[in-house]
């Protein structure tokens, strides 16, 4: 079990502290980007290359030690040639859920964390169930915008954050530029741990959602109220319940998200160098 009292009594003291723990452990003054690799992306991250660190998360402060198959718990620290500059990426493979019950502040603890170890730019990844019928699973989509089903916020206090651009354009351009192929879709963050009923996906389709899961919602919230840009892209790993008829499980997920790393991995590492 990891440290976790400074996380509750004062979330952004706790992620300067990890940030140096990171900074002391790497012996990288700074981070660039940082990605975080939701179910099923972990083996995307095999195409940036060889990591040039890597540690348990539970040895960093307020991280909690992982609760989920394909969650592994690391935290790897990449050295990317941008062009012939040299860009770090911070990159934790798995990442804490709301459903987990341990609260919000270990859900948003690691892009805090990025932000202060330098990073201007987040990338969170995830696996989620696909509302809109067009999308295949396997299919990778950029999230646009989001609707919080949750009514859990990262933030308190007077603390009137804009979320009008929280998944840059900007960024979506270079990852389109990257990909012509990739659509933009809508995220609706789902507490879980139950998925949803087919009459709740039928609802999320009438507000104007595409796409759902249990995750990047506060992540993007947190990183963006500190002042990184974000970048948040879903793979769709299962039809939400009731658009095919089939029962969701979670090895399904896994499947569908192994088979999608390769195509991720050149996305990701085609991205990266881009993106200051
Ligand atoms: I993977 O269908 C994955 N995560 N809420 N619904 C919700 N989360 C998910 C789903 C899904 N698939």
């Amino acid at each position: 079990m990891g440290k976790t009292e400074l996380l509750y009594s004062d979330p952004i003291a706790a992620a300067v502290v990890a940030a140096e723990e990171i900074a002391k452990k790497t012996g990288i003054a700074s981070h660039d980007v940082a990605l975080v690799m939701g179910s099923g992306w972990v083996s995307a991250v095999d195409a940036l290359g060889a990591p040039v660190f890597e540690c348990n998360a539970e040895e960093i402060e307020g991280f909690l030690p992982p609760a989920v198959e394909g969650h592994s718990g690391k935290i790897r620290s990449y050295e990317i040639d941008a062009n012939g500059k040299k860009m770090r990426a911070l990159v934790f493979l798995g990442r804490t859920h709301l459903y987990e019950g341990k609260g919000i502040e270990p859900v948003v603890h690691g892009v805090r964390t990025a932000v202060k170890a330098g990073c201007k730019v987040i990338i969170l990844t995830n696996a989620c169930g696909g509302i809109n019928t067009a999308y295949k699973v396997g299919q990778p989509v950029l999230i646009r915008d989001h609707i919080s089903l949750t009514a859990v916020s990262p933030l308190s206090g007077a603390t009137f954050v804009d979320l009008t651009d929280l998944y840059s354009k900007r960024i979506r351009e270079i990852v389109k530029k990257e990909d012509s192929s990739l659509q933009e879709g809508v995220y609706v963050h789902w507490r879980g741990p139950t998925y949803e009923t087919p009459a709740e996906i039928l609802m999320m389709r009438t507000m104007g959602a595409d796409l759902v899961g249990m995750s990047t919602v506060p992540e993007a919230i947190a990183a963006h109220a500190l002042g990184a840009e974000v970048l948040g892209i879903s793979l769709v790993t299962n039809a939400a319940a009731g658009v095919t008829g089939e029962k969701l499980n979670h090895e399904e997920v896994i499947a569908a998200g192994k088979a999608a790393a390769d195509r991720m991995g050149s996305l990701l590492k085609g991205v990266i160098p881009k993106l200051l």
